[in-house]
């Protein structure tokens, strides 16, 4: 990391008054979570981008389910790491002294609640919600496996057995209806509430940070040109370029985990 871009940067975010966090899934990658593009997007066959999608559950909603079972599954043993707690004590930091700070995330492992983060608006939904169907009900589920139909089930290896899952194999609202995760899939809208609280944030942000997301998904990438058409500083966080690298102050090459706490290091 270039000591001088670094110094500059530290420069900026000490003067920031109002801070964003947008992350995405290369935040919790060194947490031992696949992100969804490249070499860690696979699951079996299938690439997790086709299965998180309105389509994959129409065709075989089971299957889709075993998908979300398992990485439910993979949660068990997972821990915050020090990107997600560089974050949770800027913020912290940032509150204590009167500013602003609001982090915005994709991810829907809620390790960012996990490693103390409070003002987390999670525009993806959560992997431990759950949503009814017919009554429209959204609860809490920590249930692992979903039901005992998924239990032993989901390996993510290309030769792992086809298990057919029938309807009643599937979780259950209280009210008979049929749950499904609730998350938002390729085609879904957002929760406008939760996208336009983020927007506000960021409109009203003097300095916008993006860790570990390809920023090619919408409408949770618009927020970095519209942090730019309102002034604000804009530092990226990333192992390789994306598309809004061309928009940024900063770009900082790395693994959020070991550069987020150096760039977070020694603040006020
Ligand atoms: C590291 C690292 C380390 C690795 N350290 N870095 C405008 C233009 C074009 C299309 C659209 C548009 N507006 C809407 C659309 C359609 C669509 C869309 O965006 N399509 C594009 C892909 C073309 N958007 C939607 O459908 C959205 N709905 C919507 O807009 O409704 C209205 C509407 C519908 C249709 C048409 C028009 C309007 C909904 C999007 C929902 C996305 N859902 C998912 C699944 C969530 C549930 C689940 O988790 O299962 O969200 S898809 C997936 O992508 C997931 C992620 O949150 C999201 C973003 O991925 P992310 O987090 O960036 O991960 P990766 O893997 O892509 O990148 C990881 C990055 O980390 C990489 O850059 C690595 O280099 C880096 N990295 N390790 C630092 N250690
Ligand atoms: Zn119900």
């Amino acid at each position: 990391m270039h000591r001088a871009q670094l110094e500059s940067f530290r420069k900026r975010l000490a003067e920031a008054q109002n801070v964003v966090v947008l992350t995405g899934a290369g935040v919790s990658a060194e947490s031992g979570i696949p992100t969804f593009r490249g070499a860690g997007g696979l699951w079996r066959r299938y690439a997790a981008t086709d299965l998180a999608t309105p389509q994959a559950w129409q065709r075989d909603a089971g299957l889709v389910w075993e998908f979300y079972n398992y990485r439910r599954t993979l949660m068990g043993d997972k821990a915050p790491n020090p990107a997600h707690k560089a974050l949770a004590g800027l913020e912290q930091r940032w509150t204590a002294a009167g500013r602003r700070f609001d982090l915005v995330t994709q991810n829907i492992d809620d390790l960012h609640f996990a490693a103390g983060s409070q003002a987390v608006l999670r525009l993806h939904g959560s992997l431990w919600l759950v949503r009814c169907l017919a009554c429209g009900e959204v609860e809490e589920n920590r249930q692992v496996p979903i039901t005992s139909a998924y239990e032993g089930s989901g390996s993510p290896d290309i030769d792992a057995p086809q298990r057919r899952f029938s309807e009643a194999d599937l979780p259950h609202c209280s009210c008979g209806g049929i749950l499904r995760p609730h998350v938002v899939w390729f085609g879904e809208g957002l929760d406008a509430r939760i996208l336009r609280a983020a927007q506000r944030a960021v409109e009203a942000c003097s300095l916008l940070l993006v860790v570990g997301t390809s920023a090619v998904v919408y409408p949770a990438a618009a927020v970095i040109p519209l942090a730019r058409q309102h002034g604000a500083c804009i530092a990226e966080v990333n192992l390789e370029t994306t598309p809004a690298t061309g928009l940024v102050d900063y770009h900082f090459a790395g693994r959020a985990g070991e550069v987020l706490p150096e760039m977070l290091a020694g603040l006020p």
